[in-house]
């Protein structure tokens, strides 16, 4: 009697994992080859001996992961921002952290970031994405912030922000501390016109008091934010929100104001999906678009030690990056920024780590949800909007 060979069998043909290996294959090609043969061609074939002819002399393009230079995903750098229009997402650096109130360092989180973004593909397995192959993706560099002066920078970022926004490229913004949530979103106001913005907020901190140590600080950007009449307070949904930390002045004003507060202990009574489902039906009311704001600390201390007011308790990463997807997924997101990753606070780049997965996860389900690419400038940009070399920004 010969005994039967065993066949692999998947626990379950439905799984996730199966539909991921069925996706894959779907996935064109076209953007890796263009990689590889212009690398062939700015980087010189490779020496006799390679035998994967593929490889150039010099690294071009992904590969090796360590090497090269660090552009956010090594995407291609756009010196001329006047052109930020032809790409569909516009990553931007605001170096800026003079309006922490603790442990400074945020100023080096868009080059943390952007370090540690080079260990992503841009494929992801799960979700059955290849950015590389489905969108146009540049890096502008950063923001000229000025050190010492959260006005001044505080105009830059909206000038900025604008800028990139009236093009109609998607604005991803990594910060900087929390600050600059007023003037990115300020930047974002600038053209809607009529349209209303509704703001979801990934944070421990309620980020809502007037001023802090005499100062627009990073206490305080959606009280300033939420004065812009196309972003009203109502429409400010703020997720795991808790701890030792949250000042009494934000929380008179987020009472005053009737802000959306959801505790991780709220997020974990009513589940995740409620979760969503409270944050769009908030954000959305009224509203044309939603705006993103994740502070990196709404994250568990333990997982993202490299933040300037570090709260245990927070929420789990699996959590947190549900929680985005399907927000992603079910809302028109009109920009999203990752503030209060400080480098110089981190462990092996985990926290910039954490920063890089909620930015392309955010990319993917934009992706997915049929968002980006844009065939047309989205309606609640308002059809006027000039890029800002050709308007005058006060
Ligand atoms: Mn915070």
């Amino acid at each position: 009697m010969t005994e039967e060979q065993p066949t692999f069998r998947h626990p379950n043909e439905s799984s996730e994992a199966s539909r991921a290996l069925e996706k894959e294959q779907h996935l064109p090609l076209t953007g890796w080859q263009q990689e590889v043969s212009q690398g062939l061609e700015f980087g010189l074939e490779g020496a006799a001996s390679i035998r994967d002819r593929t490889i150039p002399t010099f690294s071009r393009g992904e590969l090796p992961h360590y090497a090269g230079i660090n552009t956010f995903l090594k995407a291609p750098y756009l010196e001329d921002v006047r052109q930020v229009g032809n790409y569909d997402i516009a990553i931007v650096g605001v170096p800026h952290d003079s309006g922490t109130t603790y442990r400074p360092g945020t100023r080096f989180g868009p080059q943390g970031i952007r370090r540690i973004s080079a260990l992503y593909t841009p494929y992801n397995f799960e979700l059955g994405v290849d950015l590389r192959e489905q969108i146009t993706l540049c890096d502008l560099g950063d923001i000229f912030t000025i050190p010492g002066n959260n006005e001044k920078s505080f105009d830059q970022i909206s000038k900025g922000i604008a800028h990139i926004f009236s093009s109609g490229a998607f604005p991803i913004v990594l910060g900087g501390d929390h600050s600059i949530g007023y003037p990115t979103v300020r930047g974002v106001c600038r053209h809607l016109g009529d349209r209303k913005v509704g703001i979801i907020h990934f944070d421990r901190h309620v980020d809502t008091q007037e001023t802090d140590l005499d100062e627009r600080m990073h206490t305080c950007p959606w009280f300033h934010a939420n004065n812009i009449k196309n972003a009203p307070a109502k429409n400010l949904v703020q997720l795991g929100i808790g701890g030792w930390q949250v000042p009494r002045q934000g929380v008179k004003v987020c009472r005053e104001r009737q802000t959306n507060i959801l505790t991780v202990t709220d997020i974990t009574e009513i589940g995740l999906d409620s979760t969503v489902d409270f944050a769009l039906e908030r954000a959305l009311d009224g509203t044309d678009c939603v705006y993103i704001s994740f502070d990196i600390d709404c994250i568990d201390a333990g997982f993202v030690p490299g933040t300037g007011w570090p709260e245990p308790g927070g929420l789990l990463p699996r959590e947190a990056l549900y929680l985005l997807g399907k927000i992603v997924q079910k809302a028109p997101v009109c920009g999203l920024e990752v503030v209060e990753v400080s480098p110089p606070y981190d462990i092996s780049d985990m926290t910039s780590l954490m920063a890089t997965r909620v930015i392309c996860d955010t990319m993917a389900h934009l992706v997915l949800s049929g968002q980006l690419p844009r065939q047309e400038k989205p309606a609640y940009i308002h059809p006027k909007a000039q890029p800002e070399f050709l308007s005058d920004w006060r």
